[in-house]
């Protein structure tokens, strides 16, 4: 309770934060799954946080990615793209050496095939007009196996089970 009371208030006037939401977007289940849940961004300053909840996955670890382009319409979420990479980098790890803007890593779904994910960062936006940042426009796809942090371009991480578009 303390916490959502001091959040709103960092949103609001008091502390002269500005703060922009992007809420509730609903996961497409996709390539034959049942994939469900609900995809939420708020920006906070320069930061940008995600909380990604997940359900009716499969037990185990699965690849969460931005992915360029915001169209979840293909039955197997091809059309959504490859990793959104605006500085042109390899693939990798979040926070290494090399990695693209949509390497965000994995999620673990327990043996109900729930997951969540909350991800923090300062180099992402909501709306802005800096495209090397901006997440609107994008989409967040949920793959059916592990990121490897090393396959170049993809990770390795299998088909695309879950497809959020981030308007
Ligand atoms: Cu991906
Ligand atoms: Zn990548």
């Amino acid at each position: 309770m303390k916490i959502t009371t001091l959040s709103m208030l960092v949103c609001g006037a008091i502390f002269t934060v500005s703060c922009t939401t992007a809420k509730n977007y609903k996961i497409n289940s996709k390539s034959g799954t049942n994939t469900q849940g609900t995809a939420d961004f708020v920006q906070k300053g320069k930061n940008v946080k995600m909380d990604l909840n997940v359900y009716k996955l499969t037990p185990g670890i699965h690849a969460v990615h931005i992915h360029e382009k915001g169209d979840c319409s293909a039955t197997d979420g091809s059309s959504a793209g490859g990793h959104w990479n605006p500085s042109k980098n390899d693939h990798g790890k979040w926070g290494s050496e090399h990695f693209h803007m949509g390497d965000i890593g994995n999620l673990v779904a327990d043996k109900n095939g729930t997951a969540r994910l909350i991800f923090d960062t300062d180099k992402w936006c909501i709306g802005c007009k800096d495209e090397s940042k901006n997440i609107i426009g994008k989409t967040i796809i949920i793959h059916a196996g592990q990121d490897d942090f090393h396959t170049q371009p993809t990770g390795n991480a299998g088909g695309r089970v879950g497809c959020v578009e981030i308007k």
